[in-house]
């Protein structure tokens, strides 16, 4: 109910004479007139003090009534026979995976409820890849997949076996959501973890006008549509950015979102209405909101409503009422709906109960859609959302039409079926119907004639992923040298060197442009704040108001072709933003660099199934993992110190992670993902670790390149003695390794070789590529693992430190030959000074030597009394809390 329907009208005369001034003005002058007498009114009232409450919503009907409608421009009888046989093949693909198997699952209801959406998109909106540019980018309700298949099926591109594979992706068959990874020339954007669809298409949107306006691609009239469900829009993260589009004025971002009233348990807002509370949320956040609820059978209905009953009825039924009209007939709806108000059942006393069954709702309706869509299409300024409004599992009848088991209904019976098919007139026998077959019209068919022309007329078939972008030239690793060569004296941090490498990447001639820095409103956390000067901070309309540090050398400056993206304390936005710049090659057809730096907990552990989507398109880039370790960060304590982001790295199986501790082995690992990324267009990602202590960074030794890369290497050979140890470490722990071998040495006697391990992800993950292969093939001569071809001929035992749990250089411990200890950071992290942190999750210095006489003492080359020699003198207490728990 509206604010006004809510307070008593206390003179119905003088109100009535009010409405009829509007209604004259509306006449004579039109629309806009009216609206600004109204708003001088509501200006009025307020300046006189008093309280008018801001409502966002408008009432519960069209937002364009039927006076404003475009002219629908197609053949509107022919379409809906194209929508028919595709509605019939999305639900027969689900349908026959099922009667196969019901592993195999499938949902009917969700497609049903948007296949107008979509098909008035096909016929009219939707730019394919072959016109001027790379066409629209259109993010698909993860759950609707089947009609989009169907409709590929009808337009030649996936063949009836293709359609048996549905879900059967084993070898390839047709993926069961939109999967790049899956279908890498069809799926671009994977929706299907709800939530992830609207933000991935903001930053898309916004990525596009980044390009733009930094020139490195045309700008155009390239739009993204996102369809989301009414239930998705609960996700946090669906409504957590809407303010950025309205910011940033996008008018190229499309929201459809598909209001049929329920998501999978059932209703969405049962007790309220989900279209007018998306209305209120989207229209104060500035969007433009299109509501398209009512089909055109309703607009005689509405013209007659001459006192705003009926309009007054539409507003005050809730959504759960709604549904179950849908589940039910036209005489209950009469009785139900109409029914409340005497007048209202007088106003249609003279339709049947079938005219009132068959009145729509307006996302079912061709035309009302098309209006929408016309409207936000000519949009400029703001983005635009739609909401349709649309009823769940239509067509499928009893089986499923409105009722809350809609959404898991995989099964129909024939009776179902046979009602499916008259409903939609599809030409499949009684004799065959219990086969669920496939069909099509006949190639020289109108409808086939006119789909195709359609689709040819806007630039051909769409969704395509298009991955045809030139490779970039990578520049030398000599370009780098700073880093190679060491730092001698001077303490830097591996942060530190990353930030010169990045500059020295944006001053390249052939790349320097294709960089894109992202930051979390944390660069000057990172030592970047020098870049704002110098590249800039993009801005869309540059810089409105002097900089604070205007003065000063590196003072903040935003600018129209700025290259960094300053995305705010927005973990998630700027995942997006570098998922939009990473997949730049397939969406726009240029490569680009993004660095994402961030504080490394906030990572994988906030935005994981960001990044997990971002794996699934292929995304390519760096994602540095700033103020890295669980004690290398030493002041910012629990929620800040990470010790286990290496371990969620390993998780993402084309994330190739490095946990590097000297500048060189950095710049030679960066140099790598450049190569691999951009020069041979490789789909994998890069996570790299930087540390902010500081300390001296030797030169790189010869010909290491390969072996930092591949994940380990021997940093330093322990010479002759009769006691031997290998330590590995990584990270800053590394340094905490060698201080070890030099205590092994002058207190224990004992010979250290060290090992600079850049990677135990790789490691593992080639040895067990090397393992596979030798168990799928017993008889031929065995292959080694980089891992054991390092440790094989070296005396042992084997000790490893990281500043990451335990269970992160755990992972190459069945190629260790020999016994093997690991030391990590395993417990909730805290806030001390690095010495002390180290200290108490024992992966210091002392620690790795007891570790190491420990060891030595289990395999019986010295007595245990050494060990406990060493716990002595160096002061460890030995009853102190368990690190892990405390
Ligand atoms: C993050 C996430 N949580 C849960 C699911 C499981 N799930 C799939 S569809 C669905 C209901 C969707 O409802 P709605 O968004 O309204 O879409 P509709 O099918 O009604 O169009 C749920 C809960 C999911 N895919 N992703
Ligand atoms: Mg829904």
């Amino acid at each position: 109910m509206t604010d006004s329907q809510k307070i008593r009208d206390l003179d119905p005369q003088e109100t009535q004479e009010w409405l009829e001034s509007i209604e004259s003005v509306i006449r004579v002058h039109g629309a806009e007139r009216a609206h600004y007498i109204i708003e001088r009114m509501v200006d009025e009232t307020r300046r006189a003090g008093i309280h008018l409450p801001f409502s966002p919503n408008t009432a519960y009907v069209n937002t364009i009534g039927a006076a404003r409608e475009a002219v629908y421009p197609g053949d509107r009888s022919v379409e809906k026979r194209i929508e028919a046989f595709i509605r019939w093949n999305a639900m027969a693909m689900v349908l026959n995976a099922n009667k196969e198997s019901s592993e195999y699952g499938g949902h009917i209801s969700s497609y049903a409820s948007s296949a107008t959406l979509y098909e008035v998109g096909f016929n009219h909106f939707w730019h394919g890849p072959g016109d001027k540019d790379r066409g629209d980018m259109i993010f698909i309700q993860g759950h609707s997949s089947p009609g989009i298949y169907a409709r590929a099926y009808l337009e030649g591109r996936l063949s009836e076996d293709d359609l048996r594979r549905f879900r059967k992706e084993v070898g390839g068959g047709l993926s069961s959501y939109p999967h790049p990874w899956l279908m890498k020339d069809f799926w671009q954007f994977p929706t299907v973890s709800m939530g992830l669809g609207p933000m991935m298409a903001i930053f898309q949107a916004y990525f596009t006008r980044y390009l733009e306006d930094r020139g490195l691609v045309e700008p155009s009239n390239r739009k993204v549509w996102a369809f989301l469900g009414d239930g998705e829009m609960d996700e946090p993260e669906s409504m957590g950015e809407i303010g950025l589009p309205v910011r940033e004025k996008l008018d190229n971002l499309i929201f459809v979102i598909n209001c049929n009233l329920q998501r999978l348990d059932g209703p969405v807002r049962g007790n309220s209405s989900i279209v007018q509370e998306l209305e209120a949320a989207f229209q104060g956040a500035g969007w433009k909101v299109i509501k398209v609820l009512w089909g055109s059978n309703w607009d005689p209905l509405l013209a007659r409503d001459h006192d705003g009953l009926l309009r007054k009825r539409m507003a005050e039924c809730v959504d759960g009422e709604y549904q179950n009209f849908k589940s039910k007939d036209g005489a209950y709806v009469r009785e139900h709906f109409f029914g409340k108000y005497p007048e209202l059942k007088a106003m249609v006393a003279n339709m049947s109960d079938e005219e009132i069954w068959q009145l729509k709702r307006g996302g079912h309706d061709s035309r009302k859609v098309f209006a929408a869509y016309q409207d936000a299409v000519n949009t400029t300024g703001q983005p635009i959302v739609i909401l349709a409004k649309t009823v769940k599992g239509y067509g499928m009848g009893a089986a499923g039409e409105g009722q809350n088991i809609a959404h898991q209904q995989k099964k129909l019976d024939e009776d179902a079926l046979r009602a499916f098919r008259d409903r939609f007139n599809i030409p499949v026998s009684d004799a065959d119907i219990a086969k669920v077959p496939f069909c099509k019209p006949a190639e020289d068919s109108e409808e086939m004639q006119y789909m195709m022309a359609h689709r040819s007329t806007l630039g051909g078939s769409l969704p395509m992923r298009i991955t045809d972008a030139p490779a970039l030239k990578i520049p030398a690793l000599g370009t780098f040298k700073a880093q190679l060569e060491g730092t001698g004296e001077r303490q830097i941090s591996t942060t530190m060197a990353f930030v010169r490498i990045l500059a020295a990447l944006i001053r390249d001639k052939n790349i320097g442009k294709h960089i894109v820095p992202i930051v979390p409103d944390e660069a000057r956390t990172f030592g970047m704040e020098g870049m704002f000067r110098q590249v800039g901070i993009y801005s869309k309309v540059g810089q409105l108001y002097t900089p604070q540090d205007a003065d000063q050398l590196m003072f903040y400056k935003e600018d129209k072709s700025g290259q960094i993206l300053e995305m705010g304390i927005d973990e998630a936005g700027s995942l997006c933003a570098w998922t939009a710049a990473g997949t730049a090659y397939a969406n726009h057809g240029v490569n680009m660099v993004p660095f994402y730096i961030f504080y490394s907990m906030f990572g994988f552990q906030r935005v994981g199934d960001f990044v997990w989507a971002a794996g699934d398109m292929q995304a390519r880039g760096f994602l540095i993992g700033g103020t890295a370790g669980r004690t290398t960060l030493a002041g910012e304590g629990l929620q800040h110190q990470d010790g286990h982001g290496l371990l969620l790295a390993s998780t993402f199986p084309n994330c190739v992670a490095y946990d590097p501790t000297f500048s060189y082995e950095l710049a030679v690992i960066i140099h790598d993902g450049l190569r691999r990324m951009f020069e041979n267009q490789e789909a994998v990602f890069f996570y790299v670790t930087c540390m902010n202590e500081n300390y001296t960074h030797p030169a790189m030794p010869e010909g290491i390149e390969d072996r930092i890369l591949k994940g380990a290497y021997l940093l330093e050979e322990g010479g002759e003695g009769e006691l031997h140890v290998q330590l590995l470490g990584s990270g800053t722990i590394l340094r905490e390794v060698i201080a070890a071998a030099r205590l092994l040495r002058s207190d224990f006697d004992v010979v250290a070789d060290i090992w600079s391990v850049t990677s135990f992800n790789e490691l593992r993950r080639e040895a067990m590529d090397v393992e596979r292969w030798n168990r799928l093939h017993p008889s031929e001569e065995p292959r080694t693992s980089y891992i054991e071809e390092c440790l094989a001929d070296r005396q042992g035992p084997f000790v490893a430190a990281t500043d990451y749990m335990a269970a992160v250089p755990d992972q190459v411990r069945q190629w260790v030959p020999g016994r093997y200890v690991t030391l990590g950071t395993d417990g909730f992290g805290r806030s001390d000074g690095r010495k002390a942190l180290r200290e108490h999750f024992e992966v210091d210095r002392h620690h790795v030597v007891v570790a190491a006489l420990k060891a030595l003492a289990d395999d019986g080359h010295i007595d245990k009394a050494r060990v406990q020699d060493a716990i002595t003198r160096y002061g460890i207490d030995a009853s102190k809390p368990n690190p892990r728990t405390d």
